[in-house]
């Protein structure tokens, strides 16, 4: 590849001694940390293969983490592998923890994406391979669990391809045996270019073995669909698939590799993590074909110069907060080195670690390509580059998506609420999908986030790195309440104690406005009958009222008029209008026809159409009000469906959607109006607000 501008040639060789970034991804329990796991003994950075059900892997070592079984954030290992450095980055597979995999997709060269390897579950992978298209991502298939595979390769991959926009090129077919029990078992797989076939081993290489003849027919018939995806971008493929010639493989590694890189094909691999198997071909292709690092900055159009530039540019893609450590910016070097103390950008670097796993190795200097942790660089953070003329902020860095889900939290010891904000400050800087906000009408402070487990994970880490127990509640819904009737109130308050006493009279009359008004105060005194000084007194006492009108909620859309009053020359006060005010408004609102009023918000689901139609019977069931349906821009074969739901019944909305979607669809939620709210469940709610109130 050749940099249009410079006329430099920006790719490497293998064996050169680069640094590569592989992101391996792929759906929750697909098995990529399993295949971290393999990739890591098979390059020999670890003397012996642990299991994440034992709880031993390398990736998944955080508290919380080993607690589930699952990754909560992303595993990174850097191993040396046939001359050059690689680097893993092993994503969370979980929808509501993707953002640090969209962080890990977004500074990587390529990206490895594990599928399990049943059709039906094809689905789950096009929210991850929306992003990866969209950014040009050069990306392989790896189908594991090949072991366990039931179904047909083929059949995997025509489904394979109904979610990819890739022209997809399987790369190996399996060779499979009947088992005793009469099913069919995968031993083996014949490489499609080479035309070689192999048999997995438990553990280590695969044994090169003879071609079956049960499988020739399956394999040259696969190989012909290969040569012909290849040859819709190459002519001279073509004319020798035409001809009858038979291609080189030099000819057809060359397709395969220039194919990749531009992003017209997607490479099919196949495998079981777990096992080694299909590990080594894996990382032979990853080794050819993975773009590198000043290659993958064009395609970024980061300001890179190539490995040998003088200027150092490191982009920063995740920040973790570490007890022992302080922050640590994680980030990879685009250009030029960093070393630890040196000044950028008017900045100084602080010390370097290459982590492994939980392990963190200091290092004196990062160079082009690598990954690196750097200590207390406060103002750096994910999405912003460190460069010689200091931080910038890079523009394609995945934006966090905004939060699905929310939580009420309280810290369970008062004494902790000030230590609450400062650790949820950290926690939201590590993982910008969360987000934090104190809720002024309902007097709480509420977590949001892409799903109940990963506000779980967030309050774990408050309890477990920060020493914060918190109670965490549903958010309350911020009701409202209105009138239905006007009514005019005469109020007199009038003391008469030792000195001088209090006196204010008034007369207003109320009624009600239309929705979203709020409050609206009128003067109509004439002749001085209140003193002007005392007007404003009024105002605020009726403001004060109406903070919680008959109903215990706040009211909204009213209109007081000040018509009338007297005063006393030495007993009135501001006071005593003040409480003349609240004396009027607490007889007067009950007789108006006090009515509730609940959020109605604007709700967007998104989600493949063949949900559509539960999606809508989902928002019918909740008193939703539906106003249509559109195909998804940009979403091939998705639709959103948009609605009028109270916020009372959206609580867990995205645990439904979820459920009908296979973990992929996902909502947006604005707040639209207020709307009158009566019977039983208006009953119920004042009713509650009022055991609040006396509690
Ligand atoms: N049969 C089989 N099971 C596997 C394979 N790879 C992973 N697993 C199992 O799948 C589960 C999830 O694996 P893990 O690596 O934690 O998945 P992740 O969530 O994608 O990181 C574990 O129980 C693994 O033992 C495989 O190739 N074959
Ligand atoms: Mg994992």
């Amino acid at each position: 590849m050749t940099d249009l501008k410079t006329g430099t040639v920006l790719g490497g060789r293998p064996g050169s001694g680069a640094h590569r970034v592989v992101a391996l991804c792929g759906p929750y329990l697909s098995g990529k940390t399993s295949l971290l796991e393999s990739l890591l003994f098979a390059t020999g950075a670890i003397g012996r293969r642990g299991s994440t059900r034992a709880g031993t892997s390398i990736g998944d070592g955080s508290a919380e983490a080993r607690k589930r079984g699952m990754g909560t954030e992303i595993n990174i290992a850097s191993v040396d592998y046939l001359g050059d450095h690689w680097t893993f980055i092993d994503a969370p597979g979980s929808i509501e923890l993707q953002h640090d995999a969209l962080a890990a997709l977004a500074i990587a060269d390529v990206a490895v994406v594990i599928c399990e390897p049943s059709p039906e579950r094809v689905v789950a992978l096009t929210p991850l391979l929306k992003y990866i298209e969209d950014n040009l991502i050069p990306h392989i298939f790896f189908v594991n669990k090949i072991d366990s595979a039931e179904g047909r390769v083929r059949d995997m991959l025509a489904a394979l391809q109904t979610v990819s926009s890739r022209k997809l090129v399987l790369r190996q077919v399996p060779i499979r045996h009947l088992t005793s029990d009469g099913g069919e078992e995968t031993v083996g797989y014949v490489d499609l270019v080479s035309e070689r076939a192999y048999r997995y081993k438990s553990s280590g290489a695969s044994d090169l073995i003879e071609m079956p003849a049960e499988v020739l027919p399956r394999e040259s018939e696969a190989r012909r669909e290969m040569l012909e995806t290849l040859s819709e971008f190459d002519d001279t493929l073509l004319e020798q698939l035409i001809e009858d010639v038979a291609p080189e493989k030099s000819l057809i590694y060359r397709d395969l590799h220039d194919e990749f890189g531009s992003q017209k094909i997607a490479p099919v691999l196949l495998g079981a993590g777990d096992r080694e198997n299909g590990v080594r071909r894996l990382l032979k292709a990853l080794r050819h074909d993975t773009p590198f690092v000043a290659e993958t900055a064009e395609r970024r159009s980061l300001p890179s110069n190539g490995p040998s530039s003088g200027t150092a540019m490191a982009e920063c893609f995740k920040v973790l907060h570490q007890a022992h450590t302080g922050k640590l910016s994680l980030c990879r070097v685009w250009s030029g080195a960093i070393s630890e103390g040196q000044s950028l950008g008017g900045l100084r670097v602080g010390s370097l670690f290459r982590p492994f796993g939980q392990r963190l190795d200091k290092i004196g200097e990062a160079k082009a390509g690598e990954i690196v942790a750097v200590a207390k660089m406060d103002a750096l953070s994910a999405g912003q580059a460190l460069t010689g003329s200091g931080i910038t902020p890079v523009a394609d860095f995945p934006i966090a998506e905004p939060p699905v889900f929310a939580l009420a939290l309280t810290a369970k010891n008062r004494n902790d609420e000030v230590k609450l904000s400062g650790a949820l400050q950290k926690i939201v800087e590590e993982d910008p999908s969360l987000a934090y906000e104190p809720r002024a009408e309902t007097h709480e402070l509420l977590l949001k986030g892409q799903g109940e487990m990963h506000l779980k994970v967030a309050v774990e880490k408050l309890a477990g790195r920060y020493n914060i127990a918190v109670e965490t509640n549903q958010p309350r819904v911020a009701y409202r309440e209105t009138i239905q009737a006007g009514a005019t109130q005469h109020a007199r308050y009038k003391r008469q104690t030792g000195g001088h006493g209090q006196f204010g009279d008034i007369k207003v009359e109320i009624r009600p406005l239309p929705r979203g008004s709020g409050f609206r105060f009128v003067d109509k005194i004439v002749g001085g009958v209140v003193p002007r000084n005392f007007i404003p007194a009024v105002e605020e006492g009726l403001r004060d009222y109406l903070k919680e009108g008959p109903l215990g909620q706040p009211v909204v859309d009213v209109e007081v008029t000040l018509v009338d009053g007297q005063y006393h020359s030495v007993d009135s006060s501001e006071m005593s209008f003040k409480m003349a005010a609240r004396i009027a408004m607490t007889e007067a609102m009950p007789k108006c026809k006090p009515v509730l009023l609940e959020p109605i918000l604007k709700v967007t689901v998104a989600a493949p159409n063949e949900a559509t139609s539960r999606i809508q019977r989902l928002i019918t069931g909740r008193r939703g009000q539906l106003l249509g349906y559109d195909a998804r821009t940009g979403w091939t074969g998705w639709d959103e469906v948009s609605a009028l739901m109270p916020e009372a019944e959206v609580g867990d909305m995205i645990v439904e959607i979820r459920s009908v979607t296979q973990g992929v669809g996902t909502w947006h939620a604005a707040f639209d109006h207020l709307q009158e709210l009566v019977g039983r469940t208006a009953d119920r709610i004042v009713e509650e607000s009022k055991k609040r109130a006396a509690a």
